[in-house]
């Protein structure tokens, strides 16, 4: 099957999951930022992920995109979790300061998606219209760290002895692969193991390589 992304997007880290979790071979195609016309053919609007099934139709929405390639083939992996769960209840504190700390870097960095000047200004304009000026983003760094280092430190309890694999990844994986873009952030250790557990199991890379 192919799958359709940007490679910097938690929504697309979560479709990318399934497939290495499962083994699962994959086609992945990287969007351009400013390409309206390639994801809007394949589902009538500028999304991703997409995916394109083997009958050649393409379907959007990432958790959609989980549980049919997880019902696809082999035995199902992906557990269920309540809504209220505390990997959840974690994710949906840290969304925003991660959010915050994560995007103006994840703009400047070497990703497929920014190949060309105007894909990456494409997302600068998009994104600052969401989160405000980047450069005062950034100048809020140490401002936001404390606060997210201090939830990583509640979120290692949880993470103590857990080795399974169930939905609550499929929150918490991509928005951890989003923060590794910040430098200097200190993981406590089960967060740390719990990265690279995910990293090796699922195949979607964290991005300490390009952190900023
Ligand atoms: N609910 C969707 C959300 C997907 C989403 O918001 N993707 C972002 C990319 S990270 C997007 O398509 N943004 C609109 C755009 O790029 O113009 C899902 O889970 O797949």
């Amino acid at each position: 099957m192919k799958l359709y992304v940007y490679d910097h997007c938690p929504f697309c880290a979560k479709a990318r999951m399934i497939f290495g979790l499962k083994s699962l071979p994959l086609e992945l195609r990287f969007l351009l930022e400013d390409d309206v016309d390639t994801p809007t053919e394949m589902v009538g609007r500028k999304t991703a992920p997409i995916l394109e099934k083997p009958d050649g139709s393409h379907m959007a929405e990432s958790m959609e995109i989980v549980h049919y390639v997880d019902g696809h083939q082999g035995e199902t992996v992906v557990t269920p979790t309540g809504e209220n769960s505390p990997i959840r209840v974690w994710q949906e504190s840290a969304w925003r300061p991660i959010l915050e700390l994560s995007i103006p870097r994840l703009a400047e960095a070497n990703f497929p998606e920014f190949a060309t000047p105007e894909a990456r200004a494409d997302f600068k304009t998009r994104q600052e219209q969401n989160f405000g000026d980047f450069d005062e983003l950034i100048g809020r760094t140490s401002e936001l760290m404390p606060g997210v280092e201090r939830q990583l430190a509640e979120l290692d309890g949880v993470l103590a002895g857990r080795e399974h694999v169930d939905a609550d990844d499929f929150a918490l994986y991509p928005s951890l692969r989003m923060l590794s873009i910040v430098k200097d952030v200190m993981y406590p250790a089960n967060v740390r193991r719990y990265m690279e557990r995910l990293e090796q199991t699922t195949g979607v890379g964290l991005h300490f390589d390009k952190a900023r």
